[in-house]
């Protein structure tokens, strides 16, 4: 028998990962703050718990995917957790990650942070894959059940560390989306169709940048290469043109803003010689 599962929080994540145990024939239990909430789980063979104590005491695994880190808090406060797992895939800052490690270990519960790499849609699915940190013997006993949910990627015994690495990619998605939006606003404030702009441009570019970023890791790890392919100079002087294009096709450019004022004190630091990479040390330096 696929070892007992509880799921709580069904939302639009709670009950994809609901549904992938389900899937994945795991006995699974399901609690959610409002009742009644996903009824399909009901009839793909979910048990609904009444409360999330009883919903804990069904399953040694409890998997808890609510909105925010205080919700979690407020719902297993007081809560009997000793002998469980509780992997806690709710977005979380490392410090929540860790507070909420030490006290679900005090209540005498193993704790594994989690950091979901994926939309519902994507859950079950191969691209789909979860970052997890804290208690190595947890993630040892169950990564074998939490694959049905994502692949998963275990970083570390820091609680933290999860998080660390879901907000990185996070951070990174939203700056390249942002990107997007802003190219998307100057078409559009041109009359330029979304789609095929994003079809026969924009995909294609951002997926051929991408690759730079080996070379760009690279330079982090073994020392920046001997001549920049495009140093920060060159890049610092283009950069004013998309500042001053954005404001003549009256699109508001503070997404643009921060990069160009890095770019120039890359180079005002004595870096234009250097490639993208050297503004890491910049952006390690604390702000003000
Ligand atoms: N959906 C996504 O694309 C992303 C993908 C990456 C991971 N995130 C994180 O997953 C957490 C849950 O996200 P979600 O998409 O399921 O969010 P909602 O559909 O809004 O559901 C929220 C659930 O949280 C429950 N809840 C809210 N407040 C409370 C509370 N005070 N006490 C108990 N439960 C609470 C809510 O219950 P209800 O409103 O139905 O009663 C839902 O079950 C989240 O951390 C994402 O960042 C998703």
């Amino acid at each position: 028998m696929k070892t007992p599962v509880t799921v709580l929080g069904l939302g639009a994540m709670g009950t994809a990962l609901a549904r992938a145990f389900l899937a994945a024939g795991h006995p699974t239990t399901v609690w959610n703050r409002t009742p009644g909430r996903s009824p399909e789980l009901d009839s793909l063979g979910a048990n609904r718990a009444a409360t999330a104590a009883d919903a804990i005491a069904a399953s040694p695994l409890v998997v808890v995917c609510l909105l925010v880190d205080d919700t979690v808090r407020s719902t297993l406060d007081g809560l009997e957790l000793t002998g469980k797992t509780v992997a806690n895939l709710t977005n979380s800052t490392p410090g929540q990650a860790r507070a909420t490690a030490e006290w679900v270990t005090t209540a005498g519960a193993q704790y594994l942070d989690g950091g979901i790499m994926a939309v519902p849609a994507m859950i079950g699915g191969p691209a789909a894959f979860i970052f997890y940190s804290g208690a190595q013997e947890a993630f040892e006993q169950y990564s074998g059940d939490l694959s049905a949910l994502a692949s998963p990627a275990y970083v570390g015994t820091d609680a933290g560390l999860a998080a660390l690495h879901d907000i990185a990619l996070l951070s990174a998605m939203y700056g390249m989306f942002g990107g997007a939006q802003h190219a998307l606003a100057l078409m559009a404030a041109a009359e330029v169709p979304a789609v095929p702009f994003t079809e026969q441009f924009l995909v294609p570019w951002l997926t051929a940048m991408l690759t730079s970023l080996h070379g760009m890791a690279g330079d982090l790890d073994n020392g920046p290469a001997d001549t920049a392919g495009s140093n920060l100079a060159m890049q610092a002087a283009a950069y004013e043109n998309l500042v001053t294009t954005a404001e003549a096709q009256g699109v508001n450019p503070m997404l643009l803003v921060p990069m160009g004022e890095l770019l120039r004190n890359a180079v005002a630091s004595g870096a234009g010689d250097q490639d993208l990479s050297a503004l890491v040390g910049l952006l390690r330096t604390p702000a003000g």
